[in-house]
């Protein structure tokens, strides 16, 4: 017996790669809906061998459904999820509405699968922001045998994370530096984003930094340890997909980078390339289409008493969002509904 499987926003990026990452791992399915708003309904989606045809969020009951994957932004989250939550259905949410109630675990299966458990309060559990998930699949580890006290973690976001019409501009900016006379107004971007790198994703809070930075800050605390401070600058680069991450850690122990090395070989969810020597590391398009975080250039931070330097680099599409919703599908199934 398996399960009965709703994948909301599933003709955008994310809900796309959900129905292939369901299908590739063979999550017990024993139904499954792809829903979407009423403007494409009827779209053909693939999953695995089968085409599903979307159906109308807006009027379906989730009554006697087990599990909904969402993958929409915050608003239409806010107008679906409760009563997906209330029928009976467990929602596993992919925006940023959830992450910060208290009530709503925040989970990264390799690093708190324990949190799993506290789902039953809203039934809803929540997905972490791409740049976070790749970067405590890492840290963990390390924090377990050193303890952690501090991270300053720079990023290279690839401009998918903003979504398809993000793909489209950089797509369409691009042939326009060569072709002037196409003339490409920017839409997504503030600044030009081909050949270039913008240091600003999300909107600026008050203190100068910006919504991604703080979300880095808060899911990092939340899903590893409260006591660990993290101070991030996200900058988008012109990659289609691939988020890299340049993380310098300062443990409260001595960690040799040897003994991280091996730490970091023996972690879940985690592939170590690290060769020293050209070429020999991993790069944002060598990880499009992977499950596993690659991580390369170990490195010792001799500037501090207990540093460690290292380059993170995972599919945004993947680990960063689809991939985690499904494993956390597959941990609740394993560790609560008990079905498949
Ligand atoms: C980006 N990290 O690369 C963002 C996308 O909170 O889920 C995901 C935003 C989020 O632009």
């Amino acid at each position: 017996m398996g399960y009965r499987v709703a994948v909301v926003g599933a003709t955008g990026n994310v809900g796309r790669e959900m129905l292939n990452i369901l299908a590739e791992r063979q999550f017990p399915v024993d139904e499954i809906v792809a829903l979407a708003s009423r403007r494409s309904l009827g779209t053909e989606i693939t999953f695995g061998d089968k085409t599903l045809k979307t159906k109308d969020l807006d009027t379906f009951d989730f009554t006697g459904w087990d599990m909904a994957l969402f993958a929409v932004g915050s608003e239409a989250t806010k107008k679906y999820a409760p009563a997906a939550a209330k029928a009976g259905c467990v929602v596993i949410d992919n925006s940023s509405l959830y992450r910060y109630d208290n009530e709503v675990p925040l989970i990264v299966p390799e690093v708190n699968p324990e949190d799993v458990h506290g789902y039953s309060k809203k039934n809803i559990i929540a997905n972490p922001n791409c740049s976070t998930a790749q970067m405590v699949v890492a840290l963990k580890p390390l924090h377990d045998r050193a303890k952690i006290k501090r991270v300053v973690v720079s990023t290279y976001q690839s401009v998918s994370g903003s979504g398809k019409e993000a793909i489209d501009e950089l797509w369409d900016q691009t042939k326009s530096v060569y072709n002037p006379t196409d003339n490409y107004e920017a839409k997504v971007y503030p600044k030009q984003i081909a050949f270039n790198v913008i240091p600003h994703i999300d909107v600026f809070l008050e203190d100068g930094s910006t919504k991604e930075e703080w979300k880095m800050v808060a899911e990092t605390k939340k899903i590893v340890d409260p006591s660990i401070k993290v101070t991030a600058t996200c900058v988008r680069v012109p990659v289609f997909v691939g988020h890299a991450e340049s993380i310098n850690i300062e443990f409260e122990d001595h960690l040799d980078e040897a003994e991280a090395r091996d730490i970091l070989r023996e972690a879940p969810g985690i592939m170590v390339i690290d060769k020293r020597e050209d070429g020999g590391y991993v790069t944002p398009v060598e990880c499009v289409g992977d499950f596993a975080t690659f991580i390369s250039r170990i490195r010792q931070d001799s500037t501090i008493d207990n540093g460690i330097n290292l380059w993170c680099v995972s599919d945004n599409l993947r680990k960063g969002a689809a991939l985690n919703a499904v494993q956390i599908a597959e941990l609740l199934g394993r560790e609560v509904l008990k079905k498949g």
